[in-house]
């Protein structure tokens, strides 16, 4: 059998790709590419090691046979997804599930047997005509405890190329670790490609195995659902730490530094597009990652990784104000793969909010584009779609933080959950513990849902710790399992709220884009112990005195007390409105949730109703402001 399996891939890759594949010396890797090769029937198979000169190989597929096109800036260039086809599939996106196991009503699955039939219909022949890749990456830094390894099979080199950008390479790990089995595994297919793209969007599929360690893609292209390592990845990886004593997270990891050179390291968990990367990419702060981290405990302290190397960002609203870091690398040459934006015939990307007009016509997401066009249902069709992104690797950012890749990882001071939320939370409030912060902030998160995911956009959704789209554990265990984290500490990360949405009565921001930075230099005094804080029954939140100066300090601007009343006012009926569905979720939703969520979520109830008594709905912070509180509580 053995030499059957060999002779196969030995026939399919010619013989130095074979070779490749021949040291590793890893039964399993050879068994999963011989299984494919048989089962999608590609023309050729590309191994890529951690060589440049396989990147390159791969960079170069992708023009040739038309996933990207170049533009004019050297190094730049855009790739397409389907018109139906520009956002992570929520629907289509399932467990495998052994009859009789169901991880709950918010976790969808599909029989496993089923589903793995339905799966290999789909990719049976899928890549005739067509080449594999089959390629070896690093979740994490090279050589660290926190990190796994990952071989992911494509017959899209766009794919191939985005994860070259995104993730360490890891092709040498599989060498050095030889024979071992303990690797996640994704094969992904376009399926046919017509005009560039998947065609047959309405078989997509994205199953994934947890048993197994393995996930199938098939008839997509966008990368939330074909890039294996990206949320594919992070199921796998939750799934896998539940059964042990770590933390899978979306979640950023960023340095915060003050005056001095204090580093104080951050992680922040936001749903899709509400505000993640730009918060990571602060100027004058450091980045470790955007999107996806690892959290281990080690000596009673906890830290993080990022999982990646590159960001996969939201290109809409990038400019050169907002955005001067991330604008620089979208105008200067070097690589990165723009996504779904429109394109003049001069091969320059236009994207909404980039600060310039938008062009009359271009190719775009739908093919030939022209100002007012409008899709088969009326509706317009937008320059640049909403979603629309850039791939770039973070090693290309001047402010990457130098300890980006320390398989040690950083030292957690401070962990942030933000939604996008326009009349409940105040901008920025501390937890009163690590439990409050878990059960308040993180599993009472809310979002309203953006163009990152298919689906209206504007509706308020439940999203506990912005990880819900990617659980494959029961919530209450995956609760649980942060409460443990925290115990285990004796050094515990202070846990934040942030809220970059409030509106006014007319539907008018409270804050500007930037105010996010004050915010942040405020949460860093404060793990510092430096400043005073209000306790209100939701939480810490900032002094006038400390915000005024903090708003002098960064961003050169007099902050008024008037707009501090507006933005901190404690707004009580709709917090209690919030309480109430959030209980109603865990108690309708989830199944055995933990009793202290309940007893947390009461308490802070019952002082929001007595806060109401004693000064009615709206409670200013200065009325708050009476509390005997200090530094620490
Ligand atoms: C997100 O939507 O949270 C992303 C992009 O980071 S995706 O790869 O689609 O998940
Ligand atoms: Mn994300």
């Amino acid at each position: 059998m053995e030499q059957k399996v060999m002779d196969l891939i030995k026939n399919k890759c010619g013989e130095e790709n074979y070779k490749k594949l021949a040291v590793l010396n890893n039964q399993k890797v050879y068994d999963f590419v011989a299984k494919y090769i048989q089962q999608c029937n590609p023309d050729r198979v590309f191994v890529r090691t951690d060589s440049a000169e396989d990147a390159l190989y791969i960079r170069n597929k992708a023009i040739e046979n038309g996933e990207e096109k170049k533009l004019a800036i050297n190094g730049h260039t855009v790739h397409f997804d389907g018109y139906y086809d520009q956002a992570r599939d929520k629907d289509k996106t399932r467990y495998l599930l052994e009859k009789g196991i169901d991880l709950g009503p918010s976790i969808k699955g599909i029989d496993r047997e089923k589903g793995l039939d339905e799966v290999h219909e789909y990719l049976k022949d899928s890549m005739s005509g067509k080449e594999m890749y089959v390629c070896f990456f690093c979740l994490g830094p090279l050589n660290s405890k926190f990190s796994i390894s990952c071989v992911q099979i494509t017959d899209s080199s766009y794919v191939a190329h985005s994860e070259g950008i995104l993730y360490r390479s890891g092709y040498s790990e599989f060498k050095r670790k030889g024979n071992f089995n303990n690797f996640f595994r994704f094969i992904h297919s376009a399926g046919v490609i017509e005009s560039g793209v998947s065609k047959d969007v309405a078989k997509r599929c994205i199953y994934i195995d947890l048993g197994d360690r393995i996930v199938f893609s098939t008839n997509t292209q966008y990368a939330g659902n074909t890039v294996g390592l990206k949320k594919l990845a992070l199921r796998l990886a939750i799934y896998q730490a539940s059964g042990e004593d770590w933390l899978a997270e979306h979640m950023f990891v960023m340095g915060v530094h003050n005056a001095k050179g204090r580093v104080t390291y951050f992680t922040g968990a936001f749903p899709s597009a509400c505000g993640k990367t730009s918060t990571s990419m602060l100027t004058g702060e450091t980045i470790i990652g955007d999107d996806i981290a690892y959290l281990r405990t080690k000596e009673g302290k906890a830290y993080a990784v990022n999982v990646e190397s590159g960001i996969f960002g939201i290109i809409r609203d990038v400019n050169s104000q907002g955005d001067p870091l991330i604008w620089e690398a979208l105008n200067s040459p070097g690589e990165v793969i723009f996504s779904n934006v429109l394109v003049t015939e001069k091969g320059v990307p236009s994207w909404l909010g980039n600060g310039s007009k938008i062009p009359e016509s271009g190719i775009n997401y739908s093919g030939e584009w022209t100002k007012g066009q409008k899709d088969s249902q009326g509706k317009e069709i937008t320059s640049s779609h909403k979603n629309a992104r850039y791939t770039v690797s973070i090693s290309r950012l001047k402010n990457r933080d130098v300890k980006a890749d320390d398989p040690g990882g950083v030292l957690i001071g401070g962990v942030i959950y933000g939604g996008r939320d326009s009349n409940i939370s105040v901008p920025v409030q501390e937890a009163f513990d690590w439990k409050h912060g878990v059960l308040t902030m993180g599993a009472s998160l809310e979002s309203e849902t953006t163009a990152a995911t298919l689906g209206q956009e504007g509706v308020r959704k439940f999203n506990l710790m912005s990880n819900l789209d990617f659980l494959s554990i029961p919530l209450s265990k995956y609760i649980n399992k942060h409460l443990d984290f925290g115990s285990k500490l004796n050094t515990v990360p202070v846990i934040f709220a942030v809220n970059y949405f409030l509106k006014d009565n007319q539907g008018n921001y409270l804050n500007g884009k930037e105010d996010k930075h004050v915010w942040l230099k405020w949460m860093e005094q404060r793990i510092h112990k430096e400043i005073e804080a209000i306790k209100t029954p939701t939480g810490f939140i900032p002094k006038y005195e400390d915000l005024k100066r903090l708003f002098k300090e960064v961003l050169d601007r007099n902050y008024t007390k008037e707009d501090y009343i507006k933005q901190f006012t404690l707004s009580v009926d709709e917090n209690i409105a919030k309480i109430e569905r959030i209980v109603t979720i865990y108690k309708t939703k989830v199944t055995d949730a933990p009793q202290v969520l309940f007893e947390v979520l009461q308490e802070q109830k019952q002082k929001l109703e007595e806060i109401k008594t004693e000064h009615g709905n709206y409670a200013s912070p200065e009325i708050l402001d009476v509390s005997e509180l200090k530094i620490s509580d």
